[in-house]
């Protein structure tokens, strides 16, 4: 067990965070694209995995492209912009469930395309999806909170490849915040999640951005039912609509981990993304142990699967101790 200067198993953090994300996204995906309301007729809450194109309890290109990203970051000792793109492309399975643009971009680098080059491919200003933010976990990892002078650089270049639009930046580099922050610290009690979501608020460079998570901020100070609060947040692919939503649901329960990712499944949209960051955050909060262990145990098995997430979490986790 790696204890770290903070006194927490910090290995449990890393694999908490990995698997957490894995957990959302895969409850997620089966409801993707789905209203809250229609979510709501069919099972009620998402509670465990249901049946879906991929099968159940199966992860979609969120996890794939985290898993890839981490490994990378084994791999190089740290954040290497050209290795977490080649990375990203190696594993690439086209019926995970990918976004047009990053499709395209994935299957140019698999052809030899620059990293550097390949970002503005469909969109001229760049994506603005959360493809960024949702595989970016990993990075959060490796840095201390009271040291993240360098994140933001390290965020950029690990997701240069796909994203570079500043609101997709700005949501991956919350989401690795986030992630630096709550791996580090022994007790949710011991912060304010109203304070810390403005906090986040400030450290963004898109202003819509800065103002969506200021708006995450208020309603939860305010105590606005958690419906409605998604409602206002949003609940889709762009970046602006899902990471304040993850960021706000995973603070409106941080201490209940396993509620947070089930609220995020429940709210729609793009489900398994916004159960995938939450379930990050969450995770790297509570730990593993913290999460069902039918989650555990329902999560898809094989190469890339359940062990190989487990495996390269705890090898993050050495990168630190
Ligand atoms: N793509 C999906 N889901 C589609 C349905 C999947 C289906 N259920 C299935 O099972 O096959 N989900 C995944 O994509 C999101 C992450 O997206 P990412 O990696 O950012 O991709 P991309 O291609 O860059 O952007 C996604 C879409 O956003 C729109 N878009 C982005 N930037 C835009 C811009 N500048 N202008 C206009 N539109 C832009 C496009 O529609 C892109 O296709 C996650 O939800 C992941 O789960
Ligand atoms: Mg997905
Ligand atoms: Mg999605």
């Amino acid at each position: 067990m790696a204890m770290s200067q903070h006194g927490i198993d910090f290995t449990d953090r890393c694999v908490g965070t990995i698997l957490g994300a894995a957990f959302g996204d895969a409850l997620g995906a089966p409801v993707e694209g789905w209203t809250p309301d229609a979510i709501r007729n069919e099972f009620g809450e998402v509670r465990d995995y249901v049946e879906a194109r991929l099968g159940a309890g199966c992860y979609t290109d969120d996890t794939q492209m985290l898993l890839a990203t981490g490994r990378s970051l084994v791999r190089c000792h740290g954040v290497d912009g050209a290795v977490c793109a080649s990375s990203c492309a190696e594993l690439f399975d086209p019926d995970r469930g990918y976004g047009r643009s990053a499709t395209a971009i994935l299957n140019a680098l698999r052809d030899g395309a620059d990293y550097r080059e390949t970002a503005t491919m469909l969109f001229p200003g760049g994506s603005f999806g959360n493809g960024a933010a949702m595989r970016i976990a990993p990075v959060g990892l490796l840095f201390e909170p009271d040291d993240i002078s360098d994140l933001r650089r390290d965020v950029a270049e690990a997701v240069r490849a796909t994203h570079t639009h500043p609101e997709a930046v700005d949501g991956a580099f919350l989401v690795a915040v986030a992630v630096a922050g709550l791996s580090r610290m022994a007790d949710y009690r011991s912060f304010d999640p109203v304070e810390r979501l403005r906090q986040y608020s400030s450290l963004c460079h898109d202003d819509q951005m800065r103002a969506r998570v200021g708006l995450a901020a208020d309603l939860l100070s305010k105590k606005v039912k958690v419906d409605d609060a998604v409602v206002q947040l949003g609940n889709g692919v762009r970046t602006i609509d899902s990471v304040p939503t993850a960021l706000y649901l995973a603070f409106r329960y941080i201490d209940d981990p396993e509620q947070a990712i089930i609220e995020s499944v429940g709210a729609g949209g793009d489900a398994d993304t916004i159960a995938a960051m939450c379930g990050a955050v969450v995770g790297a909060m509570h730990g593993a142990e913290a999460l069902p262990q039918r989650w555990h145990d329902g999560l898809e098995r094989g190469e890339d699967g359940y062990d190989a997430l487990r495996e390269v979490a705890v090898q993050l986790s050495e990168l630190i101790t």
